[in-house]
């Protein structure tokens, strides 16, 4: 049974920002209005068996004619920051050039209505949508997509930053470019290491570039990056598995947080690959290190790593794909090359129950991340951007969705969030992931990760359960904030 989510806000700073999470891919639809160009996922959807069920996004949660109506739900939710994407591919269709009018008039008037209903407007750059013509010049293998990105977070921030304070430049960068060049599980669907690693510096350089565009116009702006980070854990105690799980972090965690944070790769991915694959250029690593606002945290399960019973290998130990069950859920990499690859499970520890999405529950996960990463980097501002659970629900015959396993998983994360507030991890927000049911990239609209499910045939938006407990919690919070106001007023 799970404890009133009022109790649970008591432990919070006061100004702790409750909120929820989506992006423009995965909610928007309306993928032709307004002059918005081809992203790369419109392109990816129309690949045969890319998508499950042959899904696609076209229409997604019709957030582009509903958000007003959104807006309105996430008032009523009583979230105090709501966490969004711009899609590159409305501001600048092609990716480059003349800005799009009426793709930044919509966030424009998004922004002034989440202000108005009380609510901190706090958008992602960059969550997966790069417009197909800039992939067609080479994606984010090619390093003029950097400086391109620049251009874009420098416009964009002109226009909003007068309004919007909190930035994130990218969504997990390692997630996408691993699962985008790498794997080809995710758009662009490429499988080449070569343009994966290539596409990891661009990607490095992108955020320099980023950040400091947007500093320059408007140098008050606090902006960060999101990462989906893991804690790794050795399978068992011998060598092979202690050191696999050590290059997993390295390469899972630190691939971009290292260079930007501290201005180096991480020394076992540096010789895991060939010598020059990167394309660094003299400087770039001065320039890569970026002193970055905060850094947005996504959790949603940690790696049991174990190198499958092979002793360490010589090289290249270096592709793996993250198996969320090594009980065979989750994709497989075809490659033609030999490769080792350590294993992703439980191997028969403890372990906790599993989401729709295969992933094991393990609330310390996030307790974890958060500590580590103010262990290694210092005590930075960290927000937890996402943290939530898909799992197969459909309104009972009451109408209603009961999703007790969502609230204790909130309410769960939400107190391993609170043990790293007291351990000293100096966390500012915390963000569900998703308000509502949307567009699961290549699961398509199986996976259902929201506060409110959405019946696609018409759009109708239902508050589950989960929905409900976390308005008690943000309603609980702001009457905090109210007290403490009125107290020193
Ligand atoms: O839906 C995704 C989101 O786009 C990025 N983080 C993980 C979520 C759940 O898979």
């Amino acid at each position: 049974m799970y404890r009133s989510a009022d109790h649970l806000v008591a432990g919070f700073p006061q100004t702790f920002m409750w909120g929820v999470s989506t992006s423009a891919y995965q909610i928007e639809g309306a993928v032709e209005r307004d002059g918005r160009g081809p992203s790369i996922w419109d392109t990816f959807c129309t690949v045969p068996g890319a998508i499950e069920r042959g899904d696609d996004a076209r229409m997604a949660c019709d957030h582009y004619h509903r958000w007003r109506e959104d807006v309105d739900l996430l008032q009523t939710l009583g979230v105090s920051s709501y966490r969004f994407s711009v899609a590159w591919p409305r501001i600048q269709p092609t990716g480059r050039g003349e800005i799009n009018a009426a793709g930044l008039a919509f966030y424009d008037r998004l922004v002034d209505a989440l202000l108005e209903a009380g609510i901190a407007p706090f958008p992602t750059l960059y969550h997966w949508d790069l417009p197909q013509a800039l992939e067609d010049a080479g994606g984010w293998a090619e390093r003029d997509t950097a400086d391109r990105f620049a251009d874009y977070a420098a416009a964009v921030s002109a226009a909003l930053g007068d309004r919007v304070t909190h930035w994130s430049l990218f969504n997990e960068p390692f997630i996408f470019t691993s699962r985008g060049y790498l794997f080809g599980r995710y758009a662009p669907g490429r499988r080449s290491l070569p343009a994966f690693l290539k596409s990891v510096h661009v990607v490095t350089m992108a955020h320099a570039r980023g950040y400091r565009a947007m500093k320059a116009g408007r140098p008050g702006l606090s902006v960060g990056s999101t990462f989906a980070l893991a804690p790794c854990e050795p399978a068992t105690d011998t060598p092979d598995d202690r050191w696999a799980a050590s290059y997993a972090d390295a390469v899972f965690n630190h691939l971009f947080l290292q260079p930007l944070l501290a201005g180096s790769y991480p020394r076992a991915f540096l010789e895991s690959i060939p010598v020059g694959a990167l394309y660094l250029k003299a400087g770039d690593l001065d320039e890569a290190r970026t002193p970055l606002d905060f850094v947005g945290v996504n959790t949603y399960y940690r790696l049991v790593v174990s190198a499958g019973g092979r002793s360490r290998p010589a090289l290249p130990y270096f592709l793996f794909d993250l198996r969320s069950d090594a009980r065979g859920a989750g994709g497989h990499a075809d490659f033609s090359s030999p490769r080792v690859e350590p294993v992703m499970g439980s191997f028969g520890r403890e372990e906790g129950g599993r989401t729709a999405m295969g992933w094991e529950i393990w609330p310390r996960a996030l307790y974890d991340v958060l500590t580590g990463v103010t262990q290694v980097y210092g005590r930075i501002p960290l927000y937890v951007c996402e943290s939530g659970c898909a799992f197969d629900e459909t309104p009972g015959e009451d109408g209603r969705i009961h999703d007790a396993a969502r609230i204790a998983y909130h309410e769960q994360h939400i107190q391993s969030v609170l043990r790293a507030v007291h351990s000293g991890a100096d966390v500012r927000g915390y963000h569900a992931w998703s308000l509502y049911d949307n567009f699961e990239w290549a699961s398509g609209y199986r996976p259902r990760f929201g506060l409110l499910h959405i019946d696609f045939a018409t759009q109708r938006r239902t508050w589950k359960d989960s929905a409900y407990w976390y308005q008690r919690l943000c309603h609980g919070a702001r009457a905090r904030l109210r007290d403490v106001r009125s107290v020193a007023s």
